[in-house]
């Protein structure tokens, strides 16, 4: 290009288009490898926690941080030159490519890392030891009780117990807050909070609207769910414990979090006559073991026409919880080499739950390799609801039709357990929606300073409130940092995507029926088996993030928006149900 030159001397020259080509070419070439040294840092660190392995990751990360900033920095150059819309794209995609980010400052660099690597394990080795007891308890034991255990006492040991352990990441988070802020406003965002809504092809604060008008369609469902289940937690352990027209106590709904409520199905089921079926019991009354488990994953998604895992993802796999030595147990899916080398990491237990989850899980690496063939900052999803999507709506066709046919469930329940069908996979679906969208509300504000180091937990209680009206079943105090003991807190991973993916799967499970030709309510819909369903999910699956996501969308659904009328529309026959259960009943509570 030729250089101008004027009376104050002669002007860099303007950059081209292919000049903004060649320097992705070679960011994307250097973070990639960057991305795959971190990642195998990130894995030893996950799988085997040791001061070493901690270190070790947060090294890779800084040196990834370290990579982007500069490159992003080095980008600037073409914010002001017209640009091709996929290079515009990841410019974009160049910044969000990071979870977090940091000053361009090495030092800066270097603590952040370490600030949120040493976090993820001080939570991966958490315990609870219980006064007057040998043996301490490690989350999987305590996840376990939660779902076994009926004593309120008990239950209300261990969550506070566990409440113990993150108490000493609360002055890390806050200066985790102070370094990542500055990192992101490096980059031209107002915080991080801003940086994350950055990530959805439209205007931050339109994302933000777009949230609550979801939220908005389906509050109501949630709430006639939170007022029965309340009221049948009254008749187990007393009004005086559940009172009417109150939040609920947060340990007597069968989860840490309270934020999946399966486990309280037995309290809450229709009637006392026990009907529909138990996976659990049905699992180990078949000694299925966790890797067979797996292989109940692998053989859905091969039944719809994607390729077997790799022999490397069973070696390289974790799926049971190590005996000898710590490790982060919260489950995740990895690609190691953003090509084949995909592996879960998940200590498995033989019950439900987790076979949704490796459902979860595996729906993460079959995108992953998918997406694989697409330019290394399109190897991701269409946006990140999309990714946590996909195993759920595998997972939506886990029908009683489907058990019966791959052998894990004798014969159909009859047609009058609808309800119970349907009222068991509310306390999953409809009890999680608060839940994925209060974590980032509270994690928003305290990026923005609305939230201060003072008003954490204070602040946290305000939104389990109003959000999902439940409450914290002792005092809490800013001496404790609640938050912090739910593993994306300290893992820095944004949670809205969660939200997301509740509402998009039943939107992506209603076109995959659809496309099988299935007829009939959506919940008794399974498209196992099905080639053309299979077919039009990997054509979505395949573009990874090359496009916006409302064109993911529609080459899958037909339609470019996010909408809950899929949700609804599959509840339907429970939400008028739970009306007519819920007559004459004080529901909703005070928000405090
Ligand atoms: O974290 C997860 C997955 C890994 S991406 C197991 N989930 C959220 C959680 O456990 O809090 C899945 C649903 C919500
Ligand atoms: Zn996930």
């Amino acid at each position: 290009a030729l250089v101008a030159c004027g009376v104050s001397g002669c002007a860099e020259p303007a950059p081209t288009p292919d000049d903004a080509r060649v320097f992705l070419e070679e960011a994307e070439a250097r973070l990639l490898d960057l991305w795959v040294d971190a990642g195998r840092a990130a894995w030893v660190q996950n799988t085997y926690i040791t001061d070493d392995t901690t270190a070790l990751a947060a090294d890779a990360q800084t040196a990834v941080i370290g990579a982007t900033m500069a490159l992003a920095s080095e980008a600037a150059r073409f914010d002001a030159i017209e640009l091709p819309q996929n290079l515009r794209r990841k410019m974009l995609l160049l910044k969000t490519s990071m979870g977090v980010a940091a000053p361009v400052d090495s030092a800066l660099q270097a603590e952040l890392s370490q600030i949120t690597t040493g976090m993820e394990s001080t939570y991966g080795q958490g315990e609870f030891c219980p006064e007057g007891e040998e043996a301490c308890l490690d989350l999987p034991t305590m996840q376990r009780m939660f779902a076994d255990v009926r004593e309120t006492d008990e239950l209300l040991a261990i969550w506070s117990g566990w409440r113990g352990v993150s108490r000493e990441m609360r002055p890390q988070y806050a200066r985790f807050v102070e370094i990542s802020n500055a990192g992101a406003r490096e980059l031209g965002f107002a915080d991080t909070g801003e940086m994350w809504r950055s990530g959805y092809d439209m205007p931050p604060d339109v994302f933000t609207d777009e949230l609550e008008r979801l939220w908005g369609q389906v509050q109501p469902l949630y709430e006639s769910l939170h007022c029965h289940v309340r009221a049948q937690l009254g008749e187990e352990y007393g009004t005086a414990v559940a009172p009417d027209g109150e939040p609920i106590p947060a340990h007597l709904l069968g989860n840490m979090w309270s934020q999946t409520w399966t486990n309280i199905y037995e309290t809450v089921k229709p009637s006392r006559r026990s009907r529909g079926y138990d996976l659990t019991r049905q699992l180990e009354r078949r000694g299925v073991d966790e890797l067979e488990m797996v292989r109940y994953g692998e053989r859905f998604f091969s039944s719809l026409g994607f390729a077997p895992l790799p022999t490397t993802f069973w070696d390289r796999s974790l799926f049971l919880q190590p005996v000898d030595h710590d490790a982060v147990c919260h489950a995740s899916a990895w690609n190691i080499d953003f090509e084949s080398d995909i592996r879960m990491k998940m200590c498995i237990g033989v019950n439900s739950e987790d076979f949704g989850t490796i459902h979860h899980e595996l729906g993460h690496n079959y995108y992953q390799r998918a997406y694989s063939n697409q330019d290394p900052l399109y190897r991701t999803s269409a946006n990140d609801g999309f990714h946590e999507g996909v195993g759920d709506t595998i997972s939506l066709s886990i029908t009683p039709e489907y058990l019966v046919e791959v052998g894990l469930l004798d014969r159909i329940p009859s047609e009058d357990v609808e309800i119970d069908l349907l009222l068991r996979q509310a306390l999953d679906k409809i009890a999680f929606l608060p839940f994925g969208l209060l974590v980032d509300q509270w994690r928003w504000r305290v990026f923005s300073g609305e939230i201060t180091p003072d008003r954490y937990n204070t602040a946290w209680w305000q939104l389990r409130q109003e959000y999902q009206g439940i409450r914290a079943p002792v005092s809490r105090s800013e001496d404790d940092f609640d938050p912090g003991a739910k593993y994306h807190v300290p893992a820095n991973t944004p949670y809205t995507r969660y939200f997301l993916a509740h509402i998009l799967q039943f939107q992506f499970h209603r076109a995959l029926c659809a496309a099988a030709g299935i007829e009939g309510p959506l919940h008794r819909c399974s498209v196992y088996g099905s080639r053309e369903a299979g077919a039009r999910l990997a054509t979505m699956l395949e573009m990874g993030a090359s496009k916006p996501w409302p064109e993911a969308l529609e080459r899958l659904t037909g339609v470019r928006e996010m909408d809950a009328t899929a949700i609804l529309d599959y509840f339907a026959p429970l939400s008028s149900w739970l009306n007519q259960q819920n007559e004459g009943r004080a529901c909703g509570w005070d928000v405090g």
